[in-house]
């Protein structure tokens, strides 16, 4: 029997209706059959990292668990991100859903399809706040728990909705 394993799932918008795609995504997650307990954060306004002639996002962090692997997790998000209409328009751009595996259990991935975790998220606001409601307590490999890299970075966020 394949042990279940805990995953942190990145979702962000800033295209059409982005709370609504944030959401509808969210709900795509729960009811997924290799998807189980998911949990969403808060969801949140935040300017854009990256080119600044684009909308803001709305950006929220789910906890789920599952037994695929993380390979196939990705598949999963990447399906979901076409069913929601997933545009593209230039990197750290505008889109209508991007959805990225922050964290896979402890694991440590380099593949050419996948990083994890997840690259630049220690650097960014919109990744850590949403994930202290989920698991504040939550240490990382470098020995800094979530606690210390937040103080190393302003929230400069807006709580639209609490967690679900
Ligand atoms: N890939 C590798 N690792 C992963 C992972 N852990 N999760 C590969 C998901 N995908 C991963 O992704 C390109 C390829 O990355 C995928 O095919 C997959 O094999 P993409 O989503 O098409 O490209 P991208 O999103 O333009 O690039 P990147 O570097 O993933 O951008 P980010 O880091 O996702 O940043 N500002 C705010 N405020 N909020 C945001 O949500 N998002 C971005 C995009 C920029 N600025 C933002 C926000
Ligand atoms: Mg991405």
């Amino acid at each position: 029997m394949k042990s279940w394993v805990d995953i942190y799932i990145g979702l962000g918008s800033n295209l059409d209706q982005p709370l609504q795609h944030v959401e509808q995504a969210f709900q795509s997650l729960a009811s997924h059959k290799h998807f189980q307990n998911a949990k969403l954060s808060g969801i949140y306004q935040s300017k854009p990292v990256g080119p600044q002639d684009q909308p803001d996002f709305i950006n929220a962090v789910a906890h789920a668990q599952t037994q695929l692997g993380p390979h196939d997790v990705l598949d999963c998000l990447q399906s979901i991100e076409n069913v929601h209409g997933r545009v593209r328009l230039r990197h750290w751009g505008e889109r209508s859903l991007d959805l990225d595996l922050l964290m896979y259990g402890q694991a440590q991935i380099r593949t050419p399809r996948l990083t994890v975790p997840h690259s630049h998220m220690l650097q960014r606001s919109f990744v850590l706040y949403p994930l202290a409601d989920l698991v504040p307590n939550l240490c990382f490999d470098n020995g800094l728990n979530l606690g210390e890299h937040l103080n190393k970075l302003e929230f400069d966020l807006k709580l639209l909705k609490k967690g679900i």
